[in-house]
């Protein structure tokens, strides 16, 4: 059994920057898998991601047990719903969206969850999930109905990044949304970095060598990127 969490503090002790690919299975086939995954396997990605805002339940394990068959490498559930739980992974971000205030999205979803959990040999790492505004509507906001917060906002986005620490949570995610128009930016990376005694997860937005590594130099322990991997082959070219 993997140990993604401890992994993931043992590597941020060593300063070794941690890469996930985030894959969707709504906008991927089963049988593109084997491709995709020779692909990450050579590349420098350290963590593959499943999931996403709206994906047919009956898609997820047999997404997983796929991708499963092609990799050595942890899969991580990042559930967009409770539906995407699948016990064929590795492990599940148990996500509470705290930079918003719908109840759904902060406690209801999660108690609904516990039942599909309980038994389960899933790695369950809470994990707070901050949505910041990126300069257009994303799925996140449109699914969750919550407001993103302000960019301009950097001190309520490190006392609500606080209080997820503060709660028991094990990490934080900075969210742009998927395809967000501007990556979480240096300036609330570094601060909420640090301010937090924990791994931070960047997402949303990234598209290019040089985000990658502003997003790491300001102070992100694992950044996701989804779709630039699924459209721009350069980019991944350049991970290999
Ligand atoms: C979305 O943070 C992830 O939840 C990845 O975003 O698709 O823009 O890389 P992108």
């Amino acid at each position: 059994m993997k140990n993604i969490y401890q992994d993931i503090l043992h590597a941020v002790a060593n300063k070794k920057r941690l890469l996930a690919v985030l894959l969707d299975p709504d906008k991927l086939s089963i049988n593109q898998i084997p491709e995709i995954a020779s692909k990450i396997n050579r590349s420098i990605v350290t963590h593959i991601l499943v999931g996403g805002s709206i994906i047919e339940e009956s898609v997820m394990d047999p997404f997983v047990i796929e991708l499963k068959k092609q990799t050595e490498l942890p899969i991580v559930i990042f559930p967009g719903d409770i539906t995407q739980i699948s016990n064929h992974a590795d492990g599940l971000l148990f996500l509470s969206l705290i930079s918003g205030r719908n109840p759904e999205f902060l406690i209801e979803k999660q108690v609904q969850s516990v039942s599909k959990l309980r038994g389960s040999n899933l790695e369950v790492i809470p994990t707070g999930y901050l949505l910041i505004e990126n300069g257009k509507e994303t799925a996140v906001q449109r699914v969750s109905q919550t407001n993103p917060m302000s960019r301009g906002n950097t001190s309520l986005i490190v006392d609500t990044a606080k209080a997820g620490e503060l709660l028991g949570m094990k990490l934080i995610y900075l969210e742009a949304g998927s395809g967000a128009t501007h990556p979480i930016n240096r300036e609330i990376i570094s601060k909420v970095k640090a301010d937090l005694n924990m791994p931070l997860i960047v997402g949303g937005g990234i598209s290019n060598k040089k985000q990658l590594d502003t997003a790491y130099t300001a102070g992100a322990d694992m950044v996701v990127i989804g779709t630039a991997f699924e459209q721009n082959d350069a980019f991944f070219n350049e991970l290999i």
